[in-house]
């Protein structure tokens, strides 16, 4: 990150675009630092730094070593990791996650949120997902639950104390959670969403004199929805608050912009949202929400650029790619062909748990990848995937391409065509639909090959509805990358290029 600020201010919303739902954020001084949930994917629950709230920088990712996350091939796509609350105290960082399939809840802490991160300390005792901490001001622990719950909590050994105690269940909206507790002012606050992760999503918040209760309802409860509105921002909920060092109040929110005709369909999965925060009679009123944010009173600083082309001359891989599951070394390394990335299969396709897959979110509405791959030794290919049912790839062996789609229970292989043997250029456009009625999609994937001179040539166009949340369910969005589906497969590079939107 540039410690110059830059000289003007345009900020737009979402502030993390791409796959990044149920932020969690705490300040440090002058340092925000933002964790959001990753699901079936390895490394897990990335991990963000920003001076200005606006520019995040990807700094590492909590869960990165077998010894903290291994997710079994049973556990589904969607399960795993579930929304992290971040939190410093006592000069740590603290951060409580729920493994949906795979350990519970569990604790971690650091004292450089970059890491490395402690091993997981399971809290059995916790009684649900979407798990908070907070400090009262004798230094008790409390862990605030999903339904909404809480229980006394050591957070040092995962120890619960006393029968869990429902404190609150929002205003009658589905599935009350997220919660978050702070003490602001005289007050201690309890923020929730209610109205389910969708459309109907919302936040409330209700206020106590204690950190147990009881709880009063913000007459103004949803504090924030966007439901039944016709705003580029839907489901808006799952959210955290921050004060910034000038005393202003700030609110982080998943988010998700579905385009197209009816019902919209959002693909990038659930993005982190900013909106600005006032305080009124002791109640938070939150917003506008909007793309384009309300420029904030400091300067700005450039989060560091993520290059569009990895080369892979690293040892280890950017902090962004992420895999499916796990990551072994013996199927992921840049050690065994310098400059190359080598995959090497276990699953027979993106179809299988157990697919080795090496990708990063994709964050832009409009955008292209391509990736250089030598497939003499086995196939594999570059995949825009959303989980094992719903997936688009271009596959090389040697001496052919072929586009294969993957929607629900139907796999077909939609074009193909022969190509010198040797390594192929293989690429993605990905670019907006004009709806052509009340039925037309977001957008349109096209996969094909690019030659030496650096034109694309598309074998196949597919709709991006069936890479959507809407139609595949879950809570997650696409990833794109490479893969491997027999043998050994070496990648010497990949770029990702965010196009114009218009
Ligand atoms: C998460 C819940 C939610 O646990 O979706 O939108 C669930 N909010 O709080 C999965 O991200």
């Amino acid at each position: 990150m540039s410690d110059q600020p830059q000289p003007t201010g345009t900020a737009s919303n979402p502030v993390i675009p791409g796959f990044h739902p149920d932020p969690s954020v705490c300040r440090v001084g002058d340092d925000y630092y933002l964790v959001c949930s990753s699901f079936e994917y390895f490394p897990g629950i990335p991990v963000f730094h920003s001076r200005d709230l606006v520019n995040w920088t990807q700094i590492g990712n909590a869960l990165d070593r077998p010894s903290q996350l291994h997710l079994a091939p049973e556990v589904p796509s969607s399960a795993g990791i579930y929304a992290p609350t971040l939190r410093h105290h006592d000069g740590r960082f603290w951060l409580i996650v729920t493994i949906v399939g795979g350990g519970g809840n569990v604790i971690v802490t650091a004292t450089d949120p970059a890491g490395p991160w402690s091993d997981p300390v399971p809290a059995p005792g916790v009684p649900g997902i979407d798990p908070d901490l907070a400090w009262d001001e004798d230094g008790t622990c409390w862990c605030t639950v999903a339904g909404v719950s809480q229980v006394r909590l050591d957070p040092t050994t995962g120890e619960t104390f006393g029968e869990p105690r429902r404190i609150w269940s929002g205003t009658g909206g589905k599935a009350p959670e997220a919660p978050h507790l702070y003490r602001i002012g005289a007050y201690w606050y309890l923020l929730i969403a209610e109205g389910g992760t969708e459309r109907g999503h919302g936040v409330s918040i209700a206020r106590g004199s204690t950190p147990t209760g009881p709880f009063e309802p913000c007459p103004d409860n949803p504090v924030l929805t966007h439901r039944s509105t016709d705003r580029p921002i839907q489901n808006t909920g799952h959210a955290d608050l921050v004060q910034a060092p000038d005393g202003s109040w700030w609110m982080v929110l998943l988010g998700v912009r579905p385009r197209g005709g009816t019902p919209g369909w959002h693909v990038l999965g659930r993005e982190t949202f900013l909106a600005p925060v006032e305080w009124v009679d002791g109640w938070p009123v939150v917003g506008p929400l909007t793309t384009e944010l309300p420029t904030p009173a400091w300067p700005l600083y450039p989060a560091a650029a993520v290059p569009s082309r990895d080369d892979f001359e690293q040892a280890e891989l950017h902090p962004q790619w992420i895999s499916v599951r796990e990551r072994p070394e013996q199927l992921c390394t840049t050690k065994e062909r310098s400059g190359w990335l080598t995959l090497r299969a276990a699953g027979a396709s993106l179809d299988e748990n157990d697919a080795v897959f090496v990708g990063r979110r994709q964050q832009h509405l409009v955008c292209r990848a391509r990736t250089l791959i030598d497939p003499a030794d086995g196939r594999g290919g570059l995949a825009v995937r959303l989980d094992e049912e719903h997936h688009y790839e271009i596959e090389a062996a040697d001496g052919r391409v072929a586009v294969i789609a993957r929607i629900g229970s139907v796999r077909a292989e939609v074009a193909s065509r022969p190509v010198p043997p040797g390594p192929v250029v293989l690429g993605v456009d990905i670019d907006p639909l004009t709806p052509r009625d009340a039925r037309g999609g977001p957008d349109a994937l096209s996969f094909g090959i690019e030659d030496a001179d650096g034109t694309f040539t598309a074998l196949a166009t597919l709709e991006g509805r069936y890479l959507s949340t809407e139609v595949a369910g879950g809570f997650t969005g696409r990833v794109i990358g490479m893969y491997a589906a027999a043998g050994t497969i070496h990648f010497d590079r990949f770029d990702y290029e965010p196009q114009p939107s218009s």
